[in-house]
């Protein structure tokens, strides 16, 4: 037998054994501190991932910030230094802008899988920042503005407000000044009176101690706070056929728990009243004009940054 015919063979013989062992190993980050209900939750789903992908794919988690700072997670994603992160889109606006546009959507993660809204943002996601987008694990979560100083209208005018991008156009158009810094930060800053207050989501006030720190939550609320799970684009090309199926089949599951959220935030909103945050509450017409000028301000600055694809975004999300 010629060498070249036996390597073949042995090639042959060697493929299926490998590929029945191939188990692959994905690293996961979390753009939101470690002690955070997102980050408790996401890490029992990998849990669950671990014991249904014995043999064919395991989840690794490298932390939080300390392993990658916020702001810094989606390039991290797009150039491979980690495959997997929780993330929301106002942490890597710096690789494209229409990664804030989530915030704006008023379908459900569901209902964009049907209407091609997922098809839309994967195809954005992939060409703009080498990334999968795989699931939505937050939402029917309004943000607030909490506040430290009292107001009695929408006009933040000589306030300093800590922001992400979510919050920028929006409490700019009120009169804020804006100052935006990761999560981790807040505390920090309200400790030492840098800021009048911040926007955040309706929940996970208490996993970081700010309720501490803050006097006051404006009602109502406005956008969708968007936590989804992200892939590079490569990495998810790489996988193995069994590994890729399960992780789209463990994505999935975990998008499909939202209702979670319903809940969560009743009981947060409770739990806000018992630790003595008072809320602001406009009428009934200065509240309908409030959360307008947001949904306005978002999608007429979402367009502005994306000619290509904000209108497109805008017919899937908020039609
Ligand atoms: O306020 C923030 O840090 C922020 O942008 C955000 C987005 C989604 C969920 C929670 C916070």
């Amino acid at each position: 037998m010629k060498i070249t015919t036996s390597l073949a063979l042995a090639a042959a013989i060697a493929i299926p054994a490998v590929a029945a062992a191939q188990e692959v190993t994905l690293r996961l980050v979390s753009a939101f501190p470690e002690n955070q209900v997102y980050v408790k939750r996401t890490l029992e789903w990998v849990e669950k991932v671990n014991k249904e992908g014995k043999g064919t794919l395991q989840l690794n988690f490298i932390g939080g910030p300390k392993a990658i700072p916020t702001f810094e997670v989606g390039n991290a994603v797009k150039t491979g230094v980690v495959d997997l992160a929780l993330s929301t889109g106002a942490f890597y606006t710096n690789l494209m802008p229409e990664a804030d546009a989530l915030k704006l959507a008023e379908v459900s993660a569901a209902e964009q899988r049907r209407n091609g809204a997922h098809t839309l943002i994967n195809k954005i996601w992939a060409e703009k920042a080498n990334m999968v987008y795989l699931a939505r694990v937050v939402e029917f979560t309004p943000f607030h503005l909490y506040l430290n100083k009292k107001i009695d209208k929408p006009d933040l005018t000589g306030l300093k407000l800590r922001i992400t991008p979510v919050y920028r156009d929006f409490f700019q158009a009120l009169g804020g000044s804006v100052m935006t810094t990761a999560p981790g930060e807040v505390y920090t800053a309200l400790e030492r009176g840098v800021i009048d207050g911040y926007g955040w989501p309706i929940h996970a006030l208490f996993d970081l101690n700010w309720q501490e720190k803050t006097k006051f939550r404006v009602d109502p609320g406005f956008y969708n706070a968007e936590v989804s799970l992200i892939m590079n684009l490569d990495k998810s090309k790489a996988l193995p056929v069994p590994a890729h199926d399960l992780l789209m089949r463990e994505t999935l599951a975990y998008e499909r728990q939202n209702d979670f959220w319903k809940t969560f935030n009743q009981e947060e909103t409770r739990k806000q009243a018992q630790a003595g945050i008072q809320t602001i509450a406009f009428d009934a017409a200065t509240s309908k004009a409030y959360v307008e000028k947001a949904r306005e301000v978002g999608w007429a600055g979402a367009i502005k940054a994306s000619p290509q694809y904000g209108m497109q975004l805008k017919k899937v999300l908020a039609p």
